[in-house]
């Protein structure tokens, strides 16, 4: 979609740092960190949420998950877990209408928060 934030990321017209990347998704740094390493995985297609995304990027977005989670842990100390967070609608606090899912990793300071 011509005028999607992510799209347009996905296509490098707007900077990002990337995490990694293959042919169904792009994942990259979230702008506003909720802790370091917070990483946003979005499908190659433009679907305004997960009821939206047709299924084959679903299931990469969720493999995706799963290897970013691994290059966070390789490349950042101290990650001890990970939330696994996707906003639907504004009632939902989503805010960029192009499906993600954001990875969050925790910390041992985090103990006892959300
Ligand atoms: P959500 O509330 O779930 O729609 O979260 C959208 C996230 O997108 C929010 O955590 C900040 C992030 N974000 C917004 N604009 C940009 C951008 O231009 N670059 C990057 N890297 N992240 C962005």
């Amino acid at each position: 979609m011509n005028d999607c934030l992510f799209c347009k990321i996905i296509k490098q017209e707007i900077p990002s740092y990337k995490i990694f990347e293959n042919d169904y998704i792009y994942a990259f740094l979230d702008i506003n960190p909720v802790s370091d390493g917070h990483t946003l995985v979005i499908p190659k297609v433009h679907a305004e949420n997960l009821s939206t995304t047709p299924d084959l990027y679903l299931s990469e977005v969720n493999k995706a998950k799963k290897i970013v989670a691994q290059i966070l842990q390789e490349k950042i100390e101290g990650i001890k877990g990970f939330n696994y967070i996707s906003n639907q609608e504004a009632i939902a606090k989503q805010v960029v209408f192009h499906y993600h899912e954001h990875i969050l990793p925790k910390f041992k300071e985090d103990e006892g928060f959300l």
